[in-house]
């Protein structure tokens, strides 16, 4: 089955009245309005509208974007020995995540397989994804115009997972909701307010318009429907909205980045990642409150994000191996089997209850770049260094990128490896020397990444290889032992924030050109704010005459100093360029400037 067809899927063409197929009508569930409002939802956290968002075969999907040619085609992920995911071409063949390449060969002769080893550009793609997600203008389209935008949290899990806490939006569908309610049913102006058209339905009748599936509300039961609603103030009303926002998510994702994903709807995160896996791929589904307890009776304790493999294996020794099996235990039981703490978790989450919040993603904590060496274990210390070398660049390649984004740069430099024959992997860090970074070039000159068509290496400096080998010799300090390792990650951790790049300014444009860039005064030439003494980076209030203040103030403070330097030198006035040889000065430059 083509993934981009499913049924309850989307496309980037797809409008909202096309998609009545898979649109679940509960009638009946607002009937009780005196109700609807209450916020009465006994302990279980029915307040917030959560979405949860993966990326259906991610790897496969952007090997697709990589080459268009493979859509449709059979499409297999290799990480050594292993497909660890295809597409769903492929799927329909019998292949599975993590599957031995022999097999699936097997399974599908026609299988394309690509490489997965280098994960720079599911890093990129993921990051696009988020970014495209955390603009305040993906959300703009969906608030009634009468709101400004709510912050809207996104968090990050692995490289394909968003959680997004849509509660802010659906708060604000809600209460214009209710205010066209009390003016009886809305106009068609009123309706036309509203940023879907099928929000109207929910207005002043007895329905509720979901996209999507509804778990196990499929063919709808109005008379459960309406008792719903009824005890579970407003809850369902706002999830069908939160349905919509998803849809409207999905869709975005297919039009901006031509990738479709499965959705999950539901008032907590754990819920709402649990049942975006009932309908795959491209399709989303939606749980409400009366459910949740047939839903978590049907789910194993291992598939429940929360409960870890070793809480699994501890409750399994108690003969404790399903949800059922934990709620009709008594709690003491639990909690001697995994602690007190442990057991709160663990009994909320198998009564479907998960407070944690979608927390925003910040800056990643840590970079690092890791290669595995099941098959040939590398050598001794000779071995490790050549592969230290060998990953360097990748390394120093990321961090040019996490310093371009988030504009920190790394501290402390960290190496870990596995040994042969341990469990467990050992590591030592140290603090960076000076240069052992080199500095990014230009961004022009770096646009080939490391892994992308002819790779433009970094230069490795010679003080983090010497870096890395002190701590090698810390973790192997007997230089004659022979040893062999099959694991070795280089990671970079302990960000601080960059001190600001060199600025440039291009030298003046030739009289030639558009009319939009002719409009705009030129530039002076490049200054490097490296050579300029500490005392003039500071910030002064001092804005030279006839400079917009505003704008002024809102330049690094180099540039302020420089302008200022300028300013002093004409006397506190005047035109011409200073110290001979600069085209057009940067004061001339910065008093053409206006706010925006
Ligand atoms: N991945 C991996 N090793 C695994 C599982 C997954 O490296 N054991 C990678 C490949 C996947 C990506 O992580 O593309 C996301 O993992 P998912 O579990 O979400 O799997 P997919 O996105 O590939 O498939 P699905 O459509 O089931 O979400
Ligand atoms: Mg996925
Ligand atoms: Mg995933």
């Amino acid at each position: 089955m083509d993934a981009r067809r499913g049924s309850g899927g989307c496309s980037g063409t797809e409008q909202w009245s096309n998609s009545a197929s898979v649109q679940q009508t509960l009638s009946g569930f607002i009937a009780s309005k005196g109700v609807k409002r209450r916020r009465d939802d006994d302990g279980q956290g029915w307040e917030r509208t959560i979405v949860h968002i993966d990326v259906d075969c991610f790897y496969a999907q952007c090997e697709e974007l990589r080459d268009p040619t493979l859509r449709g085609k059979p499409v297999g992920v290799q990480q050594k020995f292993l497909v660890i995911t295809s597409n769903y071409a492929a799927r329909q063949h019998g292949l599975t995540k993590g599957m031995n390449v022999k097999e699936a060969k097997q399974k599908c002769p026609q299988l394309i397989l690509k490489s997965g080893e280098n994960l720079d550009f599911y890093r990129e793609t993921s990051q696009r994804i988020f970014e495209l997600l955390c603009s305040p203008n993906t959300w703009r389209p969906m608030l009634p115009s009468s709101r400004t935008p709510h912050p809207i949290n996104v968090e990050r899990l692995g490289l394909d997972e968003f959680f997004i806490d849509v509660t802010p939006l659906v708060t604000a569908y809600d209460d214009r909701i209710e205010q066209l309610e009390r003016g009886g049913t809305p106009s068609g102006q009123e309706a036309a307010e509203l940023p879907d058209s099928r929000l109207s339905s929910v207005c002043g009748s007895s329905s509720v318009s979901f996209e999507g599936h509804v778990y196990s509300h499929e063919g709808a039961d109005p008379s459960i429907a309406v008792d719903c609603e009824s005890a579970m103030g407003g809850c369902v009303r706002r999830l069908a909205l939160g349905s919509i926002a998803c849809g409207f998510t999905r869709r975005l994702l297919v039009d901006k980045m031509q990738l479709t994903t499965c959705g999950g709807v539901s008032y907590n995160k754990m819920l709402a990642k649990k049942v975006g896996g009932e309908h795959k791929p491209n399709q989303q589904t939606c749980l409400l409150p009366d459910r949740v307890k047939q839903f978590m009776q049907g789910c194993t304790l291992g598939s429940i994000p929360g409960i870890g493999f070793a809480t699994c294996a501890k409750l399994k020794e108690r003969g404790l191996a399903s949800v059922p099996d934990v709620l009709s235990s008594p709690p003491h039981m639990i909690r001697d089997a995994v602690g007190h703490d442990m057991a709160t978790v663990v009994l909320q989450l198998c009564n479907g209850i998960d407070p944690t919040p979608v927390k925003q993603t910040g800056p990643p904590q840590s970079i690092s770049v890791e290669n595995s060496y099941w098959a040939s274990p590398i050598f001794g210390r000779d071995g490790v260094m050549r592969e230290i070398t060998r990953l360097a660049p990748h390394l120093i390649q990321r961090s040019w990128e996490h310093t371009a984004r988030h504009r920190q740069v790394p501290q402390t430099f960290k190496l870990t490896v596995r040994f042969v024959g341990k469990s467990s992997r050992e590591c030592r860090q140290a603090a960076l020397p000076p240069n052992a970074i080199p500095r990014a070039p230009p961004a022009s000159d770096r646009s080939s990444a490391v892994g992308e068509g002819e790779p433009q290496s970094p230069p490795v400096p010679g003080a983090l290889i010497r870096l890395a080998a002190s701590l090698l010799n810390k973790l192997v300090p007997d230089t004659s032992r022979p040893f062999h390792c099959n694991i070795l990650n280089l990671a970079l951790t302990n960000f601080h924030s960059a001190p600001p790049p060199p600025l440039t300014f291009s030298r003046p444009q030739p009289p030639q050109q558009s009319r939009a860039a002719a409009a705009q005064p030129p530039c002076p030439e490049t200054i490097d704010l490296d050579t300029f003494d500490e005392e003039q980076k500071q910030p002064s209030c001092r804005v030279p005459d006839g400079v917009d203040a505003a704008w002024f103030m809102g330049l690094p403070a180099g540039i302020q100093a420089e302008v200022r330097r300028q300013h002093v030198n004409r006397g506190g006035g005047g035109h011409g360029a200073r110290g001979g040889g600069r085209a057009t000065s940067i004061l001339d430059y910065v008093k053409r400037q206006k706010e925006p």
